[in-house]
């Protein structure tokens, strides 16, 4: 017979053996069930057009503004983002449209029929006015970087924005720079026939007039022309005490050179597309003195600015001609209006293009009810020592400290946002309202 004090001390032991030492382990837990294998995300080819010239006298700006946009679509896509569940990757169809208004149509057709989801463009107001007609009938977001002629965005297209102020807002600055700052009483106007060349020197003129200026001539050219001779020496006759010349730097390069040659004294001021480095290249000495406009502040202001020459120059072996930072803000815009459409649906991130509110490297970009920029600014460059120097800056967006997102959503998380205007700005008047609301196209 067992003794109960043995029997309790068999029975510890025993517990001490199963459990005590931790030598034996506790029974393996129930397998898991199977995980089913997630199918793979699909990657949707997002295809953003562009168009510009590519030949012919503008080549090198179209080939600037394609750059542009296609630096915006490389950081993208080495993003790898994800859009409405799906990996994207962007793909830039560039066309020439030779800054011809016919075959402007020609390719905003051929890039319609190409299910573009988006276009970048184009370059000329000539090419752009007629082609945004075809992008609004196809319901294609179309953002140009450099179009200026204010009827763009008047035609009441819902589809149609820019990122660059117009020439209603370049033309008045500009003529009152003439009047006021220069001084100039008596005016000679020579424009390129062209929708911008033509427009920007009416605005010009409208201003220069309600500043006391007399317009002592208004002659026109072509945008292929290279001999300026006839009008030249007729503007001459005239001594007017400034040329504003509406049109291109192809044509105002040799045309700064025959000012010289003919002993036309006057100084010479040109809008944006003027206000090149190919200019100083083309006038040579002759450019000394001269003026122009554009758009935006000073590249190295803008936060992201400096950063983005360095890219761009390292990226393609050029420096920036002219539009380039423009074509890379509005491809950033556009792929921004996606991001938080959360689609890459035309008709989907259209409609959150009127609530952008993006830091781009050109300016802080949120639309009016029209799609133009709002608070556009316009510094003034005169040329010394074969290159532009920074004159002032009119108008702008407010700080993005007191500029608020028109919504949260809207916020950019990428891109770098406008912390200020550069010193020498001077906001206008309505600058200092910061966009509150999303403006509805109209
Ligand atoms: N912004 C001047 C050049 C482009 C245009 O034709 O409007």
């Amino acid at each position: 017979m067992r003794s109960p004090v043995k029997t309790i001390s068999l029975a510890v032991a025993s517990a001490f053996v199963v459990f005590g030492c931790g030598k034996e382990e506790p029974p393996p837990p129930p397998p898991k069930a199977e995980q089913p294998a997630q199918p793979p995300k699909p990657t949707v080819t997002v295809k953003i057009g562009h168009s510009s010239p590519l030949t012919g006298p503008q080549a090198h700006l179209g080939k600037d503004n394609e750059n542009g946009a296609r630096l915006a679509i490389e950081e993208a896509n080495a993003k790898n983002m994800e859009i409405g569940g799906a990996k994207v990757k962007f793909d830039l169809l560039g066309e020439d449209d030779q800054a011809d208004p016919k075959q402007g149509t020609t390719v905003a057709q051929k890039l319609i029929d190409a299910k573009v989801n988006g276009v970048v463009g184009h370059l000329n107001s000539g090419t752009t006015i007629p082609a945004s007609r075809l992008y609004s009938d196809a319901g294609i977001p179309q953002i140009s970087p450099s179009a200026t002629n204010p009827k763009y965005t008047q035609q009441g297209f819902k589809t149609a924005y820019r990122v660059m102020a117009n020439d209603e807002q370049q033309g008045k600055v500009l003529g009152g720079y003439a009047t006021q700052q220069l001084a100039g009483k008596k005016i000679a106007i020579i424009d390129d026939r062209t929708a911008y060349g033509q427009g920007v020197a009416d605005e010009f003129e409208k201003a220069a007039k309600s500043g006391g200026a007399a317009i002592v001539a208004r002659e026109f050219t072509n945008d292929k022309a290279t001999d300026f001779a006839a009008i030249l020496t007729k503007v001459k006759s005239r001594k007017p005490d400034i040329l504003m010349y509406g049109g291109m730097d192809a044509q105002a390069g040799p045309m700064a050179q025959q000012m010289k040659k003919l002993g036309v004294k006057a100084k010479m001021l040109m809008a944006d597309g003027g206000c090149t480095t190919e200019f100083h290249k083309l006038a040579g000495d002759a450019a000394e003195g001269h003026y122009c406009s554009l758009p935006g502040v000073p590249l190295d202001k803008m936060p992201g600015g400096t950063a983005f020459k360095e890219k761009y120059a390292k990226r393609f072996n050029v420096d920036i001609q002219l539009y380039a930072p423009y074509a890379y803000d509005a491809a950033n815009v556009m792929i921004d209006a996606m991001k938080r459409a959360n689609s890459v649906e035309p008709a989907r991130y259209l409609a959150e293009l009127p609530k952008t509110a993006f830091g781009g490297v050109t300016a802080r970009i949120a639309f009016d009810e029209k799609g133009d920029v709002k608070d556009g600014a316009i510094t003034l460059y005169q040329a010394k020592g074969g290159k532009w120097e920074t004159l002032e800056t009119i108008g702008g967006a407010a700080p993005a400290a007191e500029a608020k997102p028109a919504d949260a959503a809207a916020k950019p998380a990428e891109a770098p946002q406008a912390e200020a205007r550069p010193a020498d700005a001077k906001p206008a008047a309505p600058a200092a309202a910061a966009p509150a609301q999303p403006a509805e196209k109209k």
